[in-house]
C-alpha cells in the first residue's frame, strides 16, 4: 500500500449546525474507509448503554435513561477506527524502514489499520521484525532490572481501563518508582490541582441530573460539537427549559451556536435547529481571568448598592461565611481591578460582561463547564480558581444544577488517577498498599510529563514504557524530544495502531500490539470485562463482544502482568497471573485498595448510569486543610504568562472536528470549513493586513518564547478566520513542535497549548 494523499484543499465557511446531516454524510464517508463490514455496525447500538461497551472516544457520562442509539458522529468514528478489517502486519513492516515511514503523515501510518504482531526494532535493517511475546517479555526484563528505577517512566494514556491502571502503577511502584506521568498531565491536570486546593476534591462536582435543575450554564473553552458531542443532547434539553447559556471561547464553534440531532427524524426532516448559547463572547485566548474579574466587579457592585438599599444581596454572604475563606482578599482585588485592563486583557467591552453578569446574578443555579481552553495556559490552575470563585460568590456549589464541570478528556482519564496512576504521593494510599502487597512504597515524588520530557532530553531517563497513547507526538518540544529519544536503553510501546512515537526507537525498541475495549477479552475464567470512570465520577463496566482483530493480540491487563512479573521479585500478594485469569480479582483488589470510593463494586459494575464515587464537595463538605471552600486571588488578569510584544501572537493550537487527539480520521474539519489540508493558519483578517499577509499565502511561524531555542513550523496557509486580534490557531500536534517544554501550567505542569508566544515568518 502507498502512502494517500490528502484531497485539493478547500477551505470555506461551513453553513450548517452541529450535527444534523452533515455529521450523518461525515460517517457515510468514514465507514467505507476503514473497511467496515455492514454486520459490524451493530456494535455502535451496543456503545454506552448498560452491558454494551463504554465508547473509547470521550468521558461524557452515559445516562441512565439512554437513547435508542447512545453515541455520537465522534464515538462512531472512535468505534469504526478500532473495528477497522485494514491490518499492519509484519509484511508491511518488511516493506517499510521506519526513516521511510517517518516521511509519513499521522494520518496515514494509523489508516493501515490495527497491529497484529508484538514486533522487536532491528537497527540492522531499520525495520520492526515480528518476535514472539515470551521474548518481548523476556528482553524487557533484561534491560530493566539493571536500570535504577528512578530512571524509567511508566506513561499511560487516559484510555486504559480502570483494572489495567491499578495493576500497571502498582508494577511501578514496587519496582521502585512513581514515574507515571499520563495524559492528564497534558490536559485536566489544571482541574485537578485547582479543584483539589479550592474545594477540596480533584474533579467536578456535578452529574448528568444537574442539567435538569440549573437555570445558567457558563460555558468556557470547550468545544462540544466535536469533542464531547452527546452532551449537545444535555445542552439542547436545557435550552428547551429556557436556560440561559454563556460562551466564552475565543472561536465560534458551531456546537456552542447551533445542534440539529442526528438521531432525531423530526430535527432531520424540518432541519430545525437550537441554538446553544444565548450569549457569545469572543475572549482573547488566555482573557478569561480577566472576563471572571469583569463578571465579579459588577457583582460586587451590585451588592453593595443592593445592600445600601436594603434590597436583596446579589452575593450569597450567608454561604461565604460559613463555607468559605479568603474572599475580603479576593473581593478587594476584584475591586481595585480597572475596567481599562479588564476590556484589553479579555478583548471583550465592559457591556458585554455586564450581560453576562446580569444572567448569572439572577440565576438560582448555575454551572461551569470548561476545558482544553482554562488548563492549558501558564496560568490555567488560576483559571480554574477563577471559575471556583465566581461560583463561590453566590454559593453555586454543592446544591442541584450548580457547581464546576471540567469536562475530561479520554474515556478513563479520571478513573487512572482514581486508582494510582499519578506521580503524586498523597494522592495514593501508600500504608494500604504496603500492608497489602508487603513492600516498602516509594515516597519520593515522581515524574510527570513535563518533567518526563526533561529528563528524556537531559538523559536522565533511560527507559521509558508507555501503556497507550503517542506521547512524543502528544508533547512539546518535538524536536528536542526526537533528537532525545534514541538514546533511551528501551522503549516499550503497548497500542493499538502505528503512531509517530513507534516510529523514533530507542537502543532496544518493542511493539507491542494489544485488544482494543471493544474486543472480546477471554481469560481462563471466560470471557471479561473491564471498567471506567467518567467525568462525573460515575464508574461503568464495559464488555467487548467483537473478535479480536488479530489471534496474537493480548490485553493490558496480561502484558503488564507478564512485565511484572519479569521486573519484579516473586510475591504472593501479587497474584499476577490470578488477576489476569479473572478480572474480578482485580476489581476486589481495587476495592480493597480504596474501600471507600468502590463499595459493591461488582455488584454494581452494569449498573445504568453508573457507580457514583461520591463527592464530599457537593455536600458542601470541604476537604482542605481549612476546612472551607478556598476563593483565590489572582495575582494578575492574563492568563498566558508571557508580555504582549509588536508581532508577538497567541497561538492556540486546535482539535479539528476529524480527530482524536494525535489520531487523525481524516482532513475535513467540517465545522470550520477546512478540508483536505491540516496545514491552517488562522488569523484575524486586520491582523493579516497589517501583517501584509495574502488569505492562501504559505508561512510559517517561530516561536516567540524568548529562551533562544529556534522553533519552527513551515507550510501553512493564511486563513481569515472570525478569530480576536493578536490570536492564532492552528492544529494539534502538527504544531507541538512550536512548544518549548518549559512552556506549561505554573503548578500543574500542562503544556499551556492555548497561548504559545509565535511570530510568523512570511
Ligand atoms: N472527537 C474528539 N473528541 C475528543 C478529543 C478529540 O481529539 N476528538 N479529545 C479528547 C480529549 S483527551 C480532551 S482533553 C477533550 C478536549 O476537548 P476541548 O476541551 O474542547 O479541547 P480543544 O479542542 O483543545 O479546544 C478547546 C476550546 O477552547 C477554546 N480556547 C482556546 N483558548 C482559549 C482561551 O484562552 N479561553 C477560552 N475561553 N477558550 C479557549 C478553543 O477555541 C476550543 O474551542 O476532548 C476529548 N474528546
Ligand atoms: N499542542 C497540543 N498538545 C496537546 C493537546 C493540545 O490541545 N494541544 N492536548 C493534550 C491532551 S488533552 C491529551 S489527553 C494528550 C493526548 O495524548 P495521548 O493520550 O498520549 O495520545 P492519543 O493521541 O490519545 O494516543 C493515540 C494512540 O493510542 C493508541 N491506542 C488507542 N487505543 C488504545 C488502547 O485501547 N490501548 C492501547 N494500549 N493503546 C491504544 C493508538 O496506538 C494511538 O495511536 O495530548 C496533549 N497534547
Ligand atoms: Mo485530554
Amino acid at each position: 500500500m502507498t502512502e494517500q494523499k490528502s484531497d485539493e484543499p478547500e477551505i470555506k465557511p461551513f453553513a450548517g449546525p452541529a450535527g444534523g446531516w452533515g455529521s450523518v454524510r461525515s460517517l457515510a464517508e468514514i465507514m467505507p474507509r476503514e473497511k467496515i463490514a455492514p454486520g459490524t455496525l451493530v456494535e455502535l447500538g451496543r456503545q454506552n448503554k448498560p452491558d454494551g461497551f463504554a465508547c473509547v472516544s470521550c468521558a461524557w457520562p452515559k445516562p441512565a435513561d439512554h437513547h435508542p442509539f447512545e453515541f455520537c458522529e465522534e464515538g462512531a468514528k472512535a468505534t469504526a477506527w478500532e473495528l477497522t478489517t485494514l491490518r499492519t502486519t509484519p509484511d508491511f513492516f518488511a516493506a517499510h524502514t521506519l526513516t521511510e515511514l517517518r516521511g509519513w503523515r499521522d494520518y496515514d501510518l494509523e489508516q493501515h489499520g490495527r497491529l497484529t504482531h508484538p514486533l522487536r526494532y532491528d537497527p540492522a535493517t531499520d525495520k520492526y521484525v515480528a518476535c514472539s511475546w515470551a521474548e518481548a517479555f523476556d528482553g524487557i526484563g533484561a534491560a530493566l532490572k539493571p536500570i535504577d528505577p528512578k530512571a524509567v517512566v511508566f506513561y499511560s494514556s487516559g484510555r486504559t481501563s480502570l483494572e489495567a491502571s491499578y495493576m500497571y502503577g502498582l508494577m511501578a511502584r514496587m519496582f521502585g518508582n512513581q514515574n507515571l506521568p499520563d495524559s492528564s498531565n497534558m490536559c485536566h491536570e489544571s482541574t485537578s490541582v485547582g479543584l483539589k486546593a479550592a474545594i477540596g476534591v480533584p474533579v467536578g462536582t456535578t452529574q448528568l441530573e444537574d442539567f435538569k435543575h440549573c437555570d445558567a450554564i457558563l460555558f468556557f473553552g470547550q468545544n462540544v460539537g466535536s469533542n464531547a458531542p452527546r452532551m449537545l443532547h444535555d445542552l439542547r434539553a436545557c435550552r428547551k427549559r429556557g436556560v440561559e447559556i454563556i460562551t466564552f471561547n475565543p472561536l465560534k464553534e458551531r456546537g456552542l451556536e447551533r445542534f440539529t440531532d442526528p438521531q432525531n427524524p423530526i430535527e432531520m426532516a424540518t432541519l430545525a435547529e437550537t441554538n446553544i448559547s444565548t450569549q457569545y463572547h469572543q475572549v482573547r485566548a488566555g482573557g478569561d481571568i480577566a472576563a471572571m474579574t469583569g463578571i465579579a466587579k459588577y457583582l460586587i457592585e451590585w451588592d453593595d448598592a443592593a445592600r445600601a438599599a436594603g434590597e436583596p444581596e446579589v452575593l450569597d454572604h450567608a454561604f461565604i461565611k460559613a463555607h468559605t475563606n479568603g474572599f475580603p482578599a479576593f473581593a478587594a482585588t476584584v475591586r481595585a481591578a480597572e475596567w481599562d485592563a479588564i476590556e484589553r486583557e479579555s478583548g471583550l467591552a465592559r457591556a458585554e460582561l455586564e450581560e453576562s453578569a446580569k444572567v448569572y446574578a439572577k440565576a438560582k443555579a448555575v454551572m461551569a463547564i470548561y476545558g482544553m481552553g482554562l488548563t492549558q495556559h501558564v496560568k490555567g490552575v488560576e483559571n480554574v480558581r477563577m471559575v471556583v470563585n465566581l461560583l463561590l460568590m453566590r454559593g453555586n456549589i454543592g446544591k442541584p444544577g450548580a457547581g464546576p464541570t471540567p469536562v475530561r478528556g479520554h474515556s478513563n482519564v479520571q478513573g487512572q488517577r482514581t486508582v494510582g496512576i499519578t506521580e503524586k504521593t498523597d494522592l495514593v494510599p501508600v500504608d494500604r498498599l504496603e500492608a497489602r502487597y508487603g513492600f516498602i512504597a516509594p515516597r519520593e515524588k515522581g515524574l510527570d510529563t513535563v518533567e518526563s520530557c526533561r529528563g528524556v532530553i537531559d538523559g536522565s531517563v533511560k527507559a521509558f514504557v508507555a501503556l497507550g497513547g503517542n506521547f512524543l507526538r502528544a508533547v512539546p518540544e518535538t524536536a528536542a524530544m526526537e533528537a532525545a529519544w534514541p538514546n533511551l536503553d528501551l522503549s516499550v510501546q503497548i497500542a493499538t495502531k502505528l503512531n509517530r512515537n513507534h516510529l523514533v526507537p530507542g537502543k532496544l525498541t518493542y511493539l507491542l500490539p494489544c485488544l482494543g475495549r471493544i474486543e472480546e477479552d477471554v481469560q481462563a475464567s471466560g470471557p471479561q470485562a473491564v471498567s471506567v470512570e467518567d467525568s462525573t465520577s460515575c464508574i461503568h463496566g464495559s464488555r467487548g463482544k467483537v473478535a479480536p482483530a488479530s489471534p496474537h493480540l493480548l490485553s493490558e491487563p496480561a502484558i503488564v502482568a507478564e512485565i511484572a512479573k519479569r521486573i519484579l521479585p516473586a510475591n504472593p500478594r501479587a497474584d499476577w497471573d490470578g488477576w489476569v485469569a479473572d478480572y474480578a480479582t482485580i476489581r476486589a483488589s481495587i476495592a480493597e485498595t480504596y474501600p471507600d470510593v468502590f463499595k459493591d463494586y461488582e455488584a454494581n459494575l452494569f449498573k445504568p448510569g453508573g457507580m457514583w464515587k461520591g463527592n464530599k464537595a457537593s455536600e458542601r463538605i470541604w476537604l482542605t486543610e481549612s476546612g472551607k471552600a478556598e476563593f483565590h486571588t489572582p495575582a494578575g488578569l492574563s492568563a498566558t504568562g508571557f508580555a504582549d510584544a509588536a508581532g508577538r501572537y497567541r497561538l492556540m493550537t486546535l482539535r479539528s472536528n476529524d480527530q482524536f487527539n494525535t489520531t487523525i480520521y481524516g482532513y475535513h474539519d467540517r465545522f470550520r470549513g477546512v478540508k483536505g489540508t491540516r496545514d491552517v493558519l488562522f488569523i484575524n483578517a486586520a491582523d493579516m493586513a497589517a501583517a501584509g499577509l495574502t488569505e492562501g499565502q504559505i508561512v510559517a511561524l517561530e516561536s516567540d518564547a524568548g529562551d533562544g531555542v529556534a522553533r519552527r513550523r513551515d507550510g501553512l496557509i493564511v486563513t481569515p478566520y472570525d478569530i480576536p486580534a493578536g490570536c492564532l490557531g492552528a492544529y494539534y500536534p502538527e504544531c507541538n513542535g512550536l512548544i518549548p517544554v518549559e512552556h506549561h501550567a505554573e503548578q500543574s505542569h500542562v503544556p499551556a497549548a492555548k497561548s504559545v508566544p509565535v511570530r510568523i515568518v512570511a
